[in-house]
């Protein structure tokens, strides 16, 4: 039923008033209608009281300082929830504002939708120069999985459950729905305009794979002698964590959990080949990659960092992405769920076991490396400036004794360093950089997972990446929300010691104390010198369950230009530094 207004229209007599809805009143029907429980936005025309509305209807507005931190935010809870995510922006520059988010969910397969006000389409289309004038919809359209525009309010149901539906069903990604101001106030008949909406049935439909090839995959699994999973944050979407951690056992494979998907399984399962990659890589002969792209941070399946005769396996929803870089010699077009469903269920009993002797290849390859690497955590613990490392170890001690946080992590080495550093116990509780390796992620999706799951959130920050969406503190303050940030402050993008040739800083120097930040808005500020400092503030910060933000001062020589992706900057003639 919608949430009618009862005006007298004077057409039917002053004493049978007819119920009247409008746009706006119709869009928030339509989510509410569809379980949309959160909105994540920045209000101004056209869509300021739509989101009073939507508020006063009982569905949660969170309301950001930019419209790519709400963006980002919508993104990271449709990846936790398998629901879109909803964006609510407003025209033209908060649009665009937003649609660097959508690209990124989509980028991702993340579902989300971008619900935008925009401008008098009859001043538009002319170009007559309207307030916040621009054709929204061709802007959008190369960036998002679908685009559309809604032009009279009794479709604006419709155009939600398109948007909806292409959201979350196939691959999902960014759905863009443009509502003109004219169409947000059209009044209509309120019982023409319920009738006008309607709740999805099965919205994302599963899709289960052919027998035969799930048959073929059995095959080649069976007859490897150096199998490998490679688990992407596809299989973390898919919540098939129970059937993926039964296939991955009772096949003994090794795995490889790319960094959103680490905590499918425990970090420390002894089936986890991550402290053996590069010889994984290089040697597996069958690789099976369930939820995961052979795009750049695969290296595209390329020789040298891997076998050359591998052959692959491929678990994914988009039938368009097999081949995309290597030959797949056994597709599993479906849903992660159905597929590993599958798997298990044709493979028993017994029909695929790892070869003992490559998994104790695995073994003795990581247990040479940790040990090697032992000696550099070891001493990083003790190094005064602290190194970036020895903020890890304490970081990772005190998530060890929190489990259920969730933890959000982007910059280049912060980024890089952390994921090696911080294990991960429970599935879905890593949010990051992801595919783009975008900076700027950092508060929305720590926002949007404090919102969504109520649980504790350690954002850990680069302190050029924390600048992106640094000014959302005030928004973590305002809705105190459990979000503790720590900043790996080594005063600069990459590192922080660069010299400048000219009077101004050098491009890639920085200069904050983000702990005096947020006190202006009423949370707990914290520098931290040393690792026992970081570990104190932090069991402190989290103890106490509401906004807080350490500062972490890192050895402004600690770091690496670009972290571990440096080989991907151009090399021409040599640049004075
Ligand atoms: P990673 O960066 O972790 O390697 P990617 O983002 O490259 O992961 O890959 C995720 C893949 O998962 C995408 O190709 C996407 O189509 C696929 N995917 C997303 N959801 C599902 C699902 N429910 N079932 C199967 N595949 C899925
Ligand atoms: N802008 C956007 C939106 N995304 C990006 N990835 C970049 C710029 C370029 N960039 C990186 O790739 S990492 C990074 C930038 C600016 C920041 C690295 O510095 P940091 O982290 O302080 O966040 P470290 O730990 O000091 O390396």
């Amino acid at each position: 039923m919608t949430d009618a207004v009862v005006q007298d229209t004077g057409v039917e007599g002053a004493d049978q008033p007819a119920a009247l809805t409008d746009g706006i009143h119709l869009v928030v029907d339509a989510l509410k209608l569809n379980g949309v429980e959160t909105i994540y936005g920045v209000v101004g025309i056209p869509i300021t009281d739509l989101a009073r509305l939507a508020q006063a209807s009982g569905i949660r507005y969170i309301g950001f300082r930019h419209e790519s931190d709400a963006g980002h935010a919508a993104a990271a809870a449709g990846f936790l929830t398998q629901k879109p995510g909803i964006c609510l922006t407003v025209s033209a520059p908060g649009f665009l504002n937003g649609l660097v988010a959508l690209a990124n969910a989509t980028t991702n397969c993340f579902p989300m939708v971008q619900i935008s006000g925009s401008s008098e389409r009859h001043l538009v289309d002319l170009q007559r120069g309207d307030y916040e004038e621009m054709d929204q919809l061709a802007a959008a359209k190369p960036f998002v999985k679908a685009a559309y525009r809604v032009h009279r309010a009794e479709d604006i149901g419709r155009g939600l459950a398109r948007a909806i539906r292409t959201a979350i069903s196939g691959r999902p990604g960014g759905v863009y729905l443009d509502i003109p101001a004219a169409v947000l106030g059209e009044v209509l008949d309120a019982e023409k305009g319920a009738a006008s909406l309607w709740r999805l049935v099965d919205p994302a439909p599963r899709q289960l794979p052919q027998p035969e090839a799930v048959d073929r995959a059995i095959e080649l699994l069976a007859g490897a002698e150096r199998p490998l999973l490679v688990l992407g944050k596809g299989a973390a979407y898919a919540q098939a964590d129970d059937l993926i951690r039964e296939f991955v056992e009772s096949t003994g494979i090794p795995y490889l959990p790319m960094s959103m998907a680490k905590g499918l399984l425990p970090d420390d399962h002894p089936q986890s080949a991550s402290t053996a990659r590069s010889l994984a890589l290089r040697r597996a002969d069958v690789v099976m990659l369930v939820g995961a792209r052979l795009n750049w941070l695969l290296g595209h399946g390329d020789a040298p960092q891997w076998n050359p005769d591998a052959k692959f396996v491929q678990v994914d929803i988009a039938a368009t992405e097999m081949d995309s870089n290597q030959p797949i010699a056994a597709p599993l077009v479906g849903d992660v769920g159905s597929v590993m469903e599958a798997l298990v269920e044709r493979s028993k009993p017994g029909r695929i076991t790892a070869p003992a002797p490559w998994r104790e290849e695995l073994t003795a390859r990581s247990a040479q490396n940790v040990a090697k690497m032992s000696g550099r955590l070891k001493a990083a613990a003790t190094a005064h400036p602290m190194k970036f490392l020895g903020a890890l170890q304490a970081i990772r001690d005190v998530l060890q004794e929190n489990p259920g946080a969730y933890v959000v992590n982007e910059g280049a080495n912060a980024l890089d360093l952390a994921r090696n550093t911080i294990g991960m116990q429970v599935p879905r509780h890593r949010l990051d950089s992801g595919t783009w390796g975008v900076m700027g992620i950092g508060m929305g999706y720590a926002i949007a997972a404090a919102v969504e799951t109520g649980g504790p959130v350690v954002a850990i920050e680069g302190d050029s990446a924390f600048g992106f969406s640094g000014m959302e503190i005030e928004t973590v303050c305002r809705y105190n929300l459990p979000i503790v940030t720590v900043v790996l402050n080594n005063s600069g993008v990459y590192r922080g010691d660069d010299a400048s040739p000219s009077d101004d800083p050098a491009p890639t120097a920085l200069k904050a104390r983000h702990d005096l930040m947020i006190k202006a808005f009423g949370g707990a500020g914290y520098q931290a010198t040393t690792p026992d400092e970081v570990a104190t503030t932090l069991r402190e910060a989290l103890a106490a369950g509401g906004p807080a933000l350490i500062d972490c001062v890192i050895d402004p020589t600690d770091g690496t230009e670009s972290g571990n992706i440096a080989h991907l900057n151009p090399k021409g003639i040599s640049v004075p530094r």
